[in-house]
């Protein structure tokens, strides 16, 4: 599946680790092939925008933890940002002691009615009582269709071929299965047009009349980016808690659907792949990236790349430990900080940390301060950073010069550095190395 989005992002990575050399040139010719090869997937180019741009920042500023080559951090940067613009995906699980509701929608032909038989199975083999209610009194064909696929895997339809009104189908559908104790119920709907007002009306009134555990809007994936307006179109109209994509075999535009899937903050649960009954994944966007970027390398690459992140924040934790906290630690530190998410968050989450005199109001203001404070140290001397306390007024005065503040910004980074060293020696780097943990457990 994806042929093509795996074809051209992984040739970009292979022209990534062949390239002799690695500087600014060479980045950005990376990036570029993965633009490319985004947008050709029908990604929304302002994604493929923010995305690159973010990828390229990455991989041009930040350095490497010692021992992984630059080539790696690349890629697990890439790794990252895939994952992270795919979102969390949905895990489906059904307690055992109720009749759980699930009910499909979606627009005619996106694949409800095939995804219920592969939904269905899925639940099967994963031991749970499965029936099925015929609701789609629109189109014609639809009950026989369900059966047939409901027959090859023993699942029972519940339909009422005469009656044309599908919110009472459904109701009585679902209180016949209930009836009989089955464990999960699908309910399989109608799907005009998603213009039609009437539809998602009517799919508003199923959903009132079955009370669903979880709504499932099926989304075919050949849409590409325009995925985004369907998926809210829907929203609105009735509470959405997962989406299945299908036909993401052949879909050129598969990777654009996923996109504005989870660019509309919805999680994905599923994909479907294929026109067989087990043509059905559970949608786990790490391996799914790991996939596309190929996985075989790309695990082993993953967990070095971790191994020496905790390696060399060990190191540095040891060192400030013994209460030797150079500027470079500093601004490493400050940095891991901001990589973990918010800085307010993680503050807030250290107890004692308070004693660093981080105000509240502060912390925003410090996230804003911090590319300043970058500037500053990168015009500090390798000494000046070794020892800080070399800084005397005159190399204030040219350290602030030389990197377009004032005198009174850097005295300030040399105030707030110097907290920290006390705090760090007061507390013998406890607090960090709780942050260390925390920070090990997130990878
Ligand atoms: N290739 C492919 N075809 C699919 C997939 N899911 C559904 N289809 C096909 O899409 C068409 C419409 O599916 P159907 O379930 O009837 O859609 P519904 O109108 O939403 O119920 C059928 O021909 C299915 O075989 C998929 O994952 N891959
Ligand atoms: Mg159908």
């Amino acid at each position: 599946m994806l042929d093509r989005l795996r074809e051209g992002l992984q040739s970009a990575v292979k022209k990534l680790v062949g390239s002799a050399s690695l500087d600014e040139k060479e980045i950005k010719e990376f990036v570029r092939d993965i633009q490319r090869t985004l947008l050709y997937a029908d990604v929304d180019p302002h994604i493929v925008l923010k995305f690159c741009q973010k990828v390229e920042l990455r991989a041009l500023e930040e350095k490497p933890p010692p021992g992984l080559p630059r080539k790696d951090h690349i890629i697990k940067i890439l790794y990252d940002e895939f994952a992270s613009v795919l979102g969390e995906g949905g895990r489906l699980d059904l307690p055992t002691n109720k009749t759980n509701v699930i009910l499909m929608i979606g627009i005619q032909g996106s694949g409800k009615t095939t995804t219920i038989g592969k939904l269905a199975r899925l639940l099967v083999k994963r031991n749970y009582r499965v029936g099925v209610v015929a609701a789609d009194t629109f189109r014609p064909g639809a009950i026989r269709q369900l059966e047939t696929i409901c027959e090859t895997i023993n699942v029972p339809v519940y339909s009422q071929p005469e009656e044309n009104n599908s919110i009472n189908v459904a109701r009585e559908g679902l209180a016949k299965l209930k009836e009989q104790n089955f464990n999960v119920v699908i309910v399989d709907t109608a799907g005009r047009h998603k213009e039609e007002q009437g539809l998602l009306q009517e799919m508003k009134e199923i959903s009132n009349a079955v009370h669903p555990d979880i709504t499932f809007l099926v989304i075919d994936g050949t849409i590409g980016r325009s995925a985004f307006k369907q998926a809210e179109a829907f929203h609105r109209n009735v509470p959405v808690g997962g989406i299945i994509v299908t036909k993401m075999d052949g879909a050129a535009k598969g990777g654009g659907a996923l996109a504005a899937v989870a660019a509309t903050g919805a999680r994905i649960y599923f994909v479907g792949t294929g026109e067989r009954i087990d043509d059905l994944e559970q949608f786990v966007p790490t391996r799914f990236v790991g996939r596309l970027l190929g996985m075989g390398d790309l695990q082993a690459l993953l967990e070095r790349a971790r191994d020496l992140e905790i390696a060399a924040d060990e190191k540095q934790v040891k060192r400030m430990m013994a209460g030797k906290l150079t500027m470079n630690d500093f601004l490493a530190q400050i940095e891991s900080l901001k990589k973990m998410g918010s800085l307010r968050k993680i503050v807030e989450s250290l107890p004692g940390f308070s004693q660093m005199n981080l105000p509240e109001k502060n912390i925003e203001e410090i996230e804003g301060k911090m590319k300043y404070w970058r500037a500053m140290i990168q015009a500090m001397t390798k000494d000046e950073r070794e020892d800080p306390d070399l800084l005397n007024s005159q190399r204030i005065r040219r350290i602030a010069r030389g990197s377009g503040v004032t005198e009174r910004d850097v005295k300030d980074l040399i105030m707030r550095y110097k907290q920290a060293k006390s705090v760090m020696k007061a507390s013998k780097g406890r607090q960090f190395r709780t942050l260390m943990r925390q920070m090990s457990r997130q990878q």
